[in-house]
């Protein structure tokens, strides 16, 4: 970690979140007050006091404001097309089974145009993380509704209410298989870090929702007031349930937000499904890729 020079040549200590982060790229493309950039300093404190070997770990993000995060993570990092982040990551996880994969997006990016992906990403339980910053709308595009846009909320496409039932993400990432599920908000730094935390270091297809202020085109359009007016409400609002049944967890239009872990349970991920499968009906006939057979050689009895 280095320093950073002030115009009047005092050296002050970089930000120890530096060392993940490409400080080339900075400044950020995001808006004061957005909450994306609260959830990458906890992804951040989050990887480094995790035990994942960081030179086998690789983000990928699709597009938008979200999707940005990607170019900005000092890793091996990938800024895909739109809604394809998930088999994106489901390829580089196939070809080097020891890569710890992460899915970085906007909740229009993973559930609209990439919903069909994250279903059966979940239903397999591909071996990934996928976080989703869940600001309510398109952002990058203009504000438009999204699947999670709440009932009555307004959006550039929506201007008279949303009429459209929004997804509640828990339930569907539960309900398609997924191992691990939380939501929080941008609020909740430290539960959110230590979520993420927990989250890359299970096996199988985790999912973190994290609720996170858009103030340019969702909050006023809204009037909701700035990023910090809606971190307030974020504070004021949420309410901690670990182990909430995950159809109680919908979202209203400024309603209550019921946050925590909601799942946390063992199943086989993909390969090692496909692998014990193949292995049980070829015996000796099967030869796995030297990537896989060498993964369940190191990592499995
Ligand atoms: C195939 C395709 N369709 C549409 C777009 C335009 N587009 C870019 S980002 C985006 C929405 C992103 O929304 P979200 O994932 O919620 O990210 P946010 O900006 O809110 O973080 C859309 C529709 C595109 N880039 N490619
Ligand atoms: S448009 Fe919204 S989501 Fe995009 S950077 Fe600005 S505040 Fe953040
Ligand atoms: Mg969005």
């Amino acid at each position: 970690m280095g320093e950073v020079q002030l115009f009047d040549d005092r050296a002050v200590p970089a930000n120890p979140a530096e060392d993940l982060l490409r400080i080339d790229r900075i400044p950020h493309i995001w808006c004061p007050g957005c909450g994306i950039g609260t959830t990458v300093n906890c992804f951040v404190r989050a990887l480094e006091t995790s035990t994942l070997d960081l030179q086998k770990t690789a983000i990928v993000s699709g597009i938008g404001c979200t999707g940005r995060v990607a170019g900005y993570i000092n890793l091996d990092s990938f800024h895909t097309t739109h809604g394809r982040a998930i088999p994106f990551a489901t390829g580089l996880k196939l070809a080097n089974p020891e890569l710890k994969v992460i899915v970085y997006s906007g909740d229009g990016d993973l559930t609209a145009i990439g919903g069909n992906h994250f279903i059966h990403a979940a239903r397999r339980n591909a071996d990934m993380t996928v976080i989703l910053v869940n600001n309510m709308i398109y952002g990058m595009t203009g504000g438009q509704a999204a699947p999670t846009t709440p009932l009555t909320a307004t959006a550039s496409t929506m201007p008279y209410g949303n009429y459209e039932e929004p997804f509640n993400l828990p339930f569907l990432a539960d309900s398609c298989g997924a191992v691990y599920v939380a939501r929080w908000t941008a609020f909740h730094v430290r539960h959110l870090t230590k979520a993420i935390k927990e989250a890359v270091q299970k096996k199988g297809f985790s999912f973190i929702e994290i609720l996170a202020p858009c103030p340019t085109l969702y909050s006023r359009r809204n009037k909701l007031g700035d990023g910090m007016e809606q971190m307030q409400f974020y504070r004021d609002n949420s309410e901690i349930k670990h182990g909430a049944d995950t159809k109680s967890v919908g979202l209203d239009f400024q309603g209550r937000i019921i946050v925590g872990k909601f799942v946390d349970r063992e199943r086989k991920p993909f390969q090692e499904a496909m692998f014990d499968h193949l292995n049980k009906h070829f015996g000796n006939l099967y030869v796995p890729s030297e990537e896989l057979r060498s993964y369940n050689a190191k990592n499995r009895n």
